[in-house]
């Protein structure tokens, strides 16, 4: 998977992502990233690359050109016409099934706003889809496009330690996660499950399926109704 990030912001992108596991990814070549500066394409001796908007209000807008030109910096290397993600809180939500929609591309490209926006006539010329990580209001796209980059990341193969434990977490079934423990057996008057202590296997996952089960109703109760539940699920879930 390779990232174009275009952004005035390259540095915030470049540390964002050399921490942590998409960093150790970089390091390893299962991703790559190319976060390409704005205001290296600005086109006035002043690299400015926004001014007011028409129609006057607040607020400066990011101008087509400088953001057109560095689309095209990453876009003519490519053979086919990549995705554009332009950030923006009205674009449609982020969610698990995107990410995993966006993870089997080769090459994706993010632009990211500031100031009040950008113009117009160039968001219609590139951009593919609009995606919002959430209805509040950020001071750009910098953070959306590095979240929904961690959340595509680890969904690459190779990029997790273990290949299956992306399959079995939060939201893969519609269900939320079980509780986790480790040692010390008890930490101030508080024992682990004595069930997990148990070494029985089938009994481990029952319980574990039920608390995932548990917690789903209790904090998310609108994820169930797409949650693939079988006859003993749809049991466990009526006593409670
Ligand atoms: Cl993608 N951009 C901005 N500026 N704010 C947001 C957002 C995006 N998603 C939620 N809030």
């Amino acid at each position: 998977m390779k990232y174009h990030v275009l952004t005035l912001f390259p540095e915030m992108i470049e540390n964002g992502m050399k921490t942590s596991i998409t960093g150790r990814a970089i390091e390893e070549g299962k991703i790559f990233l190319d976060s390409v500066n704005i205001r290296d394409y600005a086109f006035n001796k002043h690299n400015k690359v926004d001014d007011y908007p028409y129609g006057g209000g607040a607020g400066m807008v990011m101008q087509a050109e400088p953001v057109y030109l560095a689309y095209k910096s990453v876009s003519e290397h490519m053979d086919k016409k990549p995705k554009v993600i332009y950030l923006t809180p009205q674009g449609s939500v982020f969610s698990q099934k995107m990410a995993e929609e966006l993870a089997v591309e080769d090459e994706l490209v993010f632009l990211c706003g500031h100031y009040e926006g950008i113009d117009e006539r160039v968001i219609e010329e590139i951009v593919t889809d609009n995606v919002s990580i959430g209805d509040y209001v950020l001071t750009g796209g910098e953070l959306p496009a590095m979240v929904m980059m961690d959340a595509i990341s680890r969904l690459v193969p190779g990029v997790l330690n273990n290949e299956h434990s992306a399959e079995f977490e939060s939201f893969q079934d519609n269900l939320l996660e079980y509780p986790q423990y480790s040692r010390p057996e008890v930490w101030r008057e508080k024992r682990v499950p004595q069930v997990l202590m148990s070494g029985h296997h089938a009994n481990i996952e029952r319980w574990r399926r039920q608390q995932s089960i548990l917690r789903t109703k209790e904090r998310r109760p609108e994820l169930l109704k797409d949650a693939d539940l079988d006859d003993a699920d749809k049991l466990f879930l009526k006593s409670i």
